[in-house]
């Protein structure tokens, strides 16, 4: 009886070997567990059989069946190891990402997602001001009524306020900036000493009606560059270098005049409509012309408000419409298609 149990008791380890190197998978492992060990297996049947074997026999072969069932959950153990393993190994070498190449090279290779299209243009365009020499800056959604309006020249009782309508917090002493104009103060504290030039790209709200070229929420591009004898026709040659860089083809624009508290003169940088062509649609309001960048010579108000000498210094800022930038790009018709978070609008984006 013994002898015969303990032969059982061998093959049975010996086939449990065999089906382990086969199981490829936890489930098999799980499986494999329940029909060795569990209630209804193998080993139970064995032990189950002894109840008629003397009580030396059970104590003999009852011990052995531990040892045999010690070594087979070792070996489970061992097995479900190397299949997570093999699972990680294979992670590593199909999910993974070279930190060392350039953000734009990265995004284009995921292709599974893709980047809104306004972040690829930001992205292009801070790659052409960083080759300009301009740096990047950023700055708070939530702003103070000081760096949105007061420092920018635009007082407390000035019409101008009424430009833009405004996301007010209760406090009044609070708003979610209407322009990126604000880190033109920020920038001037930061930088200090002109000469310097930043651009710094990012959210503007306000509480306006939306239509095809309108939203609440929308992105801009503030720039300046502050130095000595900084004129009108720096201002121009450098927006006409600027735009031929981001359409890579002639462009028809116009300056006019503009009116902006935080520049004088100021002006208004309009773009040939190309998603009309200049005949007249809903984007530029049958016009032909689409308002892109408004811009003008710093006032030297704002300059003192940034702690800047206007006696020694001057320079120009700008404030870049990304979403429209974006719309004339790929020639879309409705600015709310940029927000509408519809998935088969964005993905046609992936590849881009
Ligand atoms: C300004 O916001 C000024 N801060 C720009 C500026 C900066 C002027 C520096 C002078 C010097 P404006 O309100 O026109 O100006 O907005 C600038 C650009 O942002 C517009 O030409 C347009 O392209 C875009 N824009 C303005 N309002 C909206 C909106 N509701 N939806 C989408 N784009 C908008």
């Amino acid at each position: 009886m013994e002898s015969s149990m303990k032969d059982r008791l061998q093959a049975l380890e010996k086939r449990f070997e065999i089906d382990v190197q086969e199981a490829e998978t936890e489930a098999a492992l799980a499986d494999l567990k329940a029909r060795y060990l569990g209630k209804k297996g193998v080993l139970s049947g064995i032990l189950r059989s002894l109840k008629d074997a003397t009580p030396e026999d059970r104590r003999s072969v009852g011990r052995l069946a531990n040892v045999v069932k010690g070594r087979i959950e070792t070996k489970l153990l061992d097995a479900r190891a190397a299949i997570e393993r093999t699972a990680i190994n294979v992670t590593l070498t199909s999910d993974w990402t070279d930190i060392t190449l350039r953000r734009s090279l990265r995004a284009v290779s995921v292709k599974e997602s893709g980047l809104h299209p306004v972040t690829i243009v930001q992205r292009e365009l801070e790659d052409i001001f960083l080759s300009m020499g301009f740096d990047i800056l950023d700055g708070p959604h939530i702003e103070t009524e000081w760096y949105n309006f007061t420092a920018l020249n635009v007082p407390q009782t000035h019409p101008a306020r009424d430009m833009q309508d405004t996301f007010w917090f209760k406090d009044m002493k609070h708003l979610l900036r209407t322009h990126t104009s604000c880190i033109q103060i920020r920038g001037m504290e930061q930088k200090k000493t002109p000469p310097f030039r930043f651009v710094a790209p990012g959210k503007a709200f306000r509480c306006e009606a939306t239509d095809a070229s309108h939203e609440a929420v929308f992105h801009q591009m503030e720039g300046m560059l502050i130095g000595k004898d900084i004129s009108v026709a720096h201002l121009i040659y450098f927006e006409k270098t600027l735009l031929s860089e981001i359409f890579n083809r002639d462009v028809e624009i116009r300056l006019r005049p503009g009116f902006f508290p935080f520049v004088e003169p100021g002006f208004e940088l309009d773009i040939n409509c190309l998603i009309c062509d200049g005949t007249g649609c809903s984007v530029c309001r049958q016009s032909g012309w689409v308002e892109l960048m408004p811009c003008g010579m710093t006032h030297p108000n704002v300059l003192i408000s940034g702690g800047i000498d206007p006696e020694v210094y001057n320079g120009f800022a700008f404030g870049l419409g990304l979403d429209r930038l974006v719309m004339m790009r790929y020639q879309i018709d409705d600015i709310r298609h940029l927000h509408s978070g519809n998935v088969d609008f964005t993905r046609q984006f992936a590849d881009c």
